[in-house]
């Protein structure tokens, strides 16, 4: 069937030793260089996209903006060579890019864990240097394979709401791309020709039709992933290729909802803003409610008023923005955690209300929003000048008719056109708008 190595280690009669540096250890039929092939294959485009949507996200901060406030990444340097205005259309942009951003990278989980599996007899190699360059070679796949534990580490803690980051998950999720995207870059370049030949060795249409008594292990490679002495297949090519794929499915189908919402947001049981929280009106989902941040009915009762500042400053009541021209725009609420939820938003235009302050179009730099809620983070950001000029920007007074709930930013929220979810402070409590 498959010839024994010339290695005299190897006799397949003898029950091999149970020492996993030993190569007659691992016996899968199906580890070999095809295989890991298509799984790296499919992690390459995935991740591509997921590293390519998740440097857009950093820019949808506008992180060059008034420091401190939109930006917790010090010191990025040229990493940030990339960073430009965020645009304010299409104002599903956002919502896209990091929908696909944290829901591409929940998918990849199970090709991740099945590319390491189809690997692991190579953490193993004995002795484990034998050259410089391998020395290289094995060092950058540390920073490879780390770098991915770190990032989807740092992924799912966060959208799973676990804030346990010493350094502020921005930071960390940031300069570890960067690490995993250089030793991805490595990687592949030094595997590009082996991955080209594996991948020509067989058909994948084939070996979706290829029965459990014809699964053959691959042929004896140099790169150590075929068994020397293979076990009986237990399982076709075609049964881990769907249950690799049938493990990314489940979770696609129970993550999905979160972002495109319907029927579909019920079944988001991964997802932890997947249900719906609140009244028949607002039934959307809730970051961080009006109790959890310290917001009490009395500062967003009737002597609540907003500070604007500009040229001159106006203190209003909700009537008084309430009599000011309404208008109603349909825009997602598009969190970073990668959920959102579009809704139908009444309120005064940003640019209307920068006007009253006093700072016309043509002098406008950048509008500081303030909260009534004290520390906690997100109570504060900083809008570029296209956010607060774009109409369609709005402080909502009310939403899909009904005023807003306390939980969604009673008195009065920012929406911006194609912002990130954290941009739209709630609780308003001032708007600043800078010439
Ligand atoms: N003051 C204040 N505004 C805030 C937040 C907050 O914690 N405090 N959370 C932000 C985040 S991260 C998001 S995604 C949206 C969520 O809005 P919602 O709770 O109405 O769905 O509000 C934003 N506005
Ligand atoms: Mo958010």
């Amino acid at each position: 069937m498959n010839e024994p190595r010339e290695e005299s280690e190897i006799d397949p009669t003898r029950t091999p030793r149970r020492n996993p540096f030993r190569s007659t250890y691992w016996r899968s039929p199906l580890r070999g260089p095809w295989l890991t092939s298509v799984l790296g294959l499919v992690l390459l485009v995935g991740l591509t996209l997921v590293f390519v949507t998740g440097l857009l996200s950093y820019a949808a901060y506008n992180p060059w903006l008034g420091g401190r406030f939109n930006d917790t990444t010090p010191d990025k340097g040229v990493l940030g060579f990339y960073l430009f205005t965020w645009p304010t259309r299409p104002v599903w942009l956002y919502q896209l890019t990091q929908g696909i951003h944290v829901l591409v990278g929940l998918a990849l989980v199970p090709v991740l864990l099945a590319k390491l599996w189809s690997v692991i007899p190579k953490l193993f190699t004995w002795p484990p240097v034998t050259s410089p360059a391998q020395a290289i070679e094995r060092a950058s796949l540390l920073l490879l394979v780390g770098g991915a534990f770190f990032e989807f580490a740092t992924g799912i803690i966060n959208i799973q709401y676990w804030y346990v980051f010493p350094t502020g998950f921005y930071a960390a999720h940031f300069y570890g791309a960067w690490v995993f995207a250089g030793a991805l870059a490595v990687h592949v370049a030094v595997r590009a020709r082996t991955v080209v030949t594996a991948l020509r060795s067989r058909r994948l249409r084939t070996e979706l039709r290829t029965r459990l008594v014809d699964t053959r292990p691959e042929p004896p490679d140099d790169h150590g992933l075929v068994a020397p002495n293979p076990e009986p297949p237990t399982m076709t090519r075609r049964g881990l290729i769907a249950l690799v794929g049938g493990g990314s499915l489940l979770v696609l189908v129970l993550t999905i909802g979160q972002t495109i919402g319907g029927p579909l947001r019920r079944l988001a049981l991964l997802a932890p803003r997947g249900g719906v929280q609140g009244t028949a009106l607002d039934d959307f989902p809730v970051n961080k409610t009006a109790a959890y941040r310290g917001i009490t009915a009395a500062q967003t009762g009737p002597d609540w008023r907003l500070h604007v500042v500009g040229r001159r400053g106006l203190r209003l009541s909700r009537a008084d923005l309430l009599a000011l021209p309404q208008y109603t725009e349909r825009l997602p609420i598009a969190c970073v955690e990668g959920w959102s939820t579009v809704q139908d938003w009444t309120g005064v235009r940003l640019r209307d209300l920068a006007d009253l302050a006093g700072v016309p179009e043509s002098d406008l730099a950048s509008a500081f929003v303030e909260s009534l809620q004290r520390g906690g983070g997100f109570g504060t950001a900083n809008l570029a000048t296209n956010q607060v000029l774009d109409p369609r920007s709005l402080l909502a007074l009310r939403v899909n008719g009904a005023d807003l709930s306390l939980d969604h930013g009673f008195p009065a929220r920012v929406i911006v056109a194609n912002g990130p979810g954290v941009h739209n402070t709630k609780w308003v409590s001032a708007m600043t708008f800078r010439t």
